[in-house]
């Protein structure tokens, strides 16, 4: 089966995990949380997907490399440079101090992390990012106005109150001829547990991508991040909130309604089943906590099965 995968970093990796264990595959990676420190172009979904589909992700953080040093990152510190509040450890700062040069040498991102993740050793999964222009996902706030992702979550803490979200660039950014012509032979898809309004919707927004998503043969499967009104991990309760929508898995059924057939939700949230299938998507009840490499398999193969 062509399966493809539209994903976000830390919350979608073990998913990502579970379906390489099933057969070869296609990762669309969000881009929207991109940013450059010290000079270096830093793309923190697709190295998370790179880092756990190559067995060296640091578990415990979610992102960057497992057992890194921040040497350099200290020496910056020392030097009173910007952005140091970011904690770009040695490892993971050679995959962007390469990116970087690749780049400046003409290459697109695509090429760029087909090198990085071959280089790293990934096999069996093919990481896109979504699209090879600049999209920045934008989130606005009561109280420090507006900021990029990274500002909002790692320097600010997640703690300003969000009021909105946008992609800046989305419009005009076309996804990958790589990600198109994957969309149009799939015959799965599935979209990973992320946060849907920071790692899914800068993807669904770019030019052309719903679209493509609507003309694609695949049969299309959501697995919600959330449980309950709260997701594992992260701010996506309180930017969904801030999107005016429900903070529940019925409320991600409705803001990806149009384009999916199913939803796979927590068995805790068997309540809404209803309300969900109500709204023409097929409910499937699943365990969706992932907490060992078996977990990751079971709700892999439940997606696809959806
Ligand atoms: N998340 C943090 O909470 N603090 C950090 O200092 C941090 C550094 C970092 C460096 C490289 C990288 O690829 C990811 C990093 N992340 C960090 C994760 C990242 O901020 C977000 O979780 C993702 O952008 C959301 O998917």
């Amino acid at each position: 089966m062509r399966v493809v995968a539209i994903s976000g970093g830390t919350g979608s990796a073990k998913l990502v995990r579970g379906l390489a264990a099933a057969g070869p595959f296609s990762a669309v990676a969000n881009v929207g949380d991109d940013d450059r420190f010290h000079g270096l172009y830093v793309c923190p979904d697709v190295d998370t997907l790179t880092y756990a589909l190559a067995g060296v992700l640091d578990a415990q953080r979610g992102w960057g490399v497992r057992g890194d040093s921040f040497a350099a990152l200290e020496q910056l510190k020392r030097l009173g440079a910007p952005g140091t509040w970011f904690n770009i450890g040695d490892a993971d700062m050679a995959v962007h101090l390469l990116r970087t040069a690749m780049l400046a040498e003409g290459r697109s991102l695509t090429e760029v992390t087909a090198v990085i993740a071959s280089r790293l050793g990934v096999t069996g999964c093919d990481i896109l990012p979504a699209t090879d222009s600049r999209v920045a996902t934008r989130v606005r706030t009561r109280e420090k106005g507006e900021l990029s992702l990274q500002e909002f979550w790692v320097r600010e803490g997640g703690r300003p109150t969000p009021e909105g979200v946008r992609y800046e660039g989305a419009e005009a950014a076309r996804p990958t001829e790589q990600v198109l012509e994957r969309l149009r032979a799939a015959e799965r898809l599935v979209i990973a547990p992320a946060n849907p309004i920071t790692s899914i919707m800068p993807t669904l927004s770019l030019d052309g991508f719903r679209d493509a998503l609507r003309a694609s043969p695949a049969r299309k499967v959501a697995v919600s991040p959330m449980v309950g009104r709260a997701a594992y991990s992260g701010p996506a309760a309180r930017l969904m909130e801030a999107a005016g929508l429900e903070p529940t898995s019925e409320g991600v059924a409705r803001l990806y309604g149009d384009v999916i057939d199913a939803i796979v939700i927590d068995e805790s949230d068997r309540a809404q089943a209803e309300a969900i299938e109500g709204l023409g998507v097929s409910c499937t009840v699943a365990p969706t906590l992932m907490r060992s490499a078996e977990d990751e398999r079971r709700l892999a193969r439940v997606a696809l099965e959806a």
